[in-house]
């Protein structure tokens, strides 16, 4: 359940439809490999899955230098895809800081030769390219402190955990931090709440709409102080979704850097999920996982820079677009989007025509989206005794002329309206 009745700062949110997470931190450097051995989990869980000490974890940090990294290139990618925020590991279940913190060392400014902190030159990217920053923070896991959860190997006395003074000494402090040293915060996104309290969710929430009102809050903060619902990871809804959500998403199966993990998705998967998700009413938040050099793999690069220039051309069936509609048949051809007044086809099976079922409303105007002057013709027939659905035959021209997807247009008039089945 909701508790937060705020709408209109979610209008640029809403408008947005895409954004670029990073996982990054020190796990980056074992990318996926400890002592030699690989080891089974995503990148950024390796302290875990290999049960790594606290003290040996912690040597991370005196190698993390990332010289090669640049803000801007990581801006530069994000707009390039076509998206509109970015929202990175502050701090992950590990426990590090990868910003400048005063209440806690263990921080990339203190604790790594590389001294700077990368958040600060992110924000300062991020205005410059009109992206909005945002932050993941770990609220309830922190491997590295003795009072929060997550880490039975180091403390297993889980009796005697003082999860609030976790809260009280370190992350509390530390959202403050990443609240106040960075300019406005497009949303903050807390993960994996555990078996947190109402009165703890309250307090991560609190401290989010004393300093920054406008910052939205994702789902993850538990007991329903959220503006927006994060799914799964990698969980599509099976249907439409009347709901503010996003789905958080890999290219490959990491989140944080795993240097044998080569299981990319192709560009036409990607944006065939990202219409897929717009369509049912979600926002798509695609991650990739920087290595330690601060250098973001090539395959990701390539595939972001590929959607990116679908995007780019079909942009207008993407931001801004609302839930449905919910067509009550699989459309063998491909999948719509939506805004007020507009219908958008996205053609991933080409053929030559094919029948629309189910749209009610008349077709004023049918076009590519990529050139508003080639014509797509369109001939609706009325329900009638043998044919309980509107009809409509979309001919579709000769040549397909994009592989992933084709935008087909559609203006109509009223306000928008589908049959559904009836037994
Ligand atoms: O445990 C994390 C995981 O490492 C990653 O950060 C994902 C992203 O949604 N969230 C948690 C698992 O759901």
């Amino acid at each position: 359940m909701k508790k937060h009745a705020g709408q209109d700062k979610l209008a640029w949110w809403r408008e947005a439809k895409f954004g670029l997470f990073i996982h990054w931190g020190l796990y980056a450097l074992a990318a996926g490999n400890w002592k030699g051995q690989e080891v089974q989990s995503v990148g950024e869980w390796i302290m875990k899955r290999a049960a790594i000490p606290v003290r040996e974890y912690e040597l991370l940090a005196g190698q993390f230098n990332p010289v090669k990294f640049n803000a801007k290139e990581w801006v530069d990618l994000a707009v390039a895809a076509g998206m509109k925020y970015i929202v990175i590991t502050a701090k992950h279940h590990d426990g590090f800081a990868m910003f400048r913190s005063a209440c806690s060392g263990y921080n990339i400014v203190d604790a790594t030769p590389y001294r700077r902190d990368p958040m600060a030159e992110l924000a300062e990217a991020c205005g410059r390219g009109g992206i909005k920053l945002c932050f993941y923070y770990s609220h309830f896991q922190d491997w590295h402190h003795p009072d929060a959860f997550g880490n039975d190997w180091d403390y297993p006395d889980a009796a005697g955990k003082d999860f609030d003074r976790y809260i009280r000494e370190k992350a509390l402090p530390q959202m403050r931090e990443l609240l106040t040293q960075y300019g406005p915060i497009g949303l903050i996104w807390y993960d994996t709440p555990g078996e947190i309290t109402e009165e703890q969710s309250r307090q991560f929430a609190s401290v989010i709409r004393e300093l920054q009102p406008d910052c939205l809050i994702n789902s993850r903060v538990g007991h329903g102080f959220y503006d927006y619902i994060s799914t799964g990871d990698n969980a599509v809804p099976a249907r439409v979704f009347e709901a503010d959500w996003e789905i958080p998403a890999t290219l490959n199966h990491t989140w944080g850097f795993k240097e044998n993990d080569h299981n990319w998705k192709d560009a036409g998967e990607l944006i065939r999920l990202l219409v897929n998700i717009n369509g049912k009413g979600g926002n798509y938040l695609l991650n990739v996982g920087p290595r330690a050099d601060g250098t973001i793999p090539e395959p990701s690069v390539r595939l972001l820079q590929e959607v990116g220039r679908w995007v780019k051309t079909n942009g207008e069936a993407i931001y801004g677009t609302i839930a449905g509609p919910e067509f009550p048949y699989e459309l063998a051809w491909g999948d719509v989007t939506h805004k007020p007044g507009k219908l958008f086809l996205h053609i991933f099976n080409w053929r030559a025509a094919f029948v629309l079922f189910g749209l009610c409303n008349r077709v004023t105007r049918a076009y590519l989206l990529a050139d508003s002057n080639t014509h797509v013709t369109v001939v609706q027939h009325p329900t009638n005794a043998s044919q309980a659905m509107h009809r409509m035959q979309v001919y579709l021209p000769q040549v397909q002329p994009d592989p992933i997807a084709t935008v087909v247009v559609l203006e109509y008039e009223g306000e928008l309206a589908v049959d559904r089945l009836q037994a």
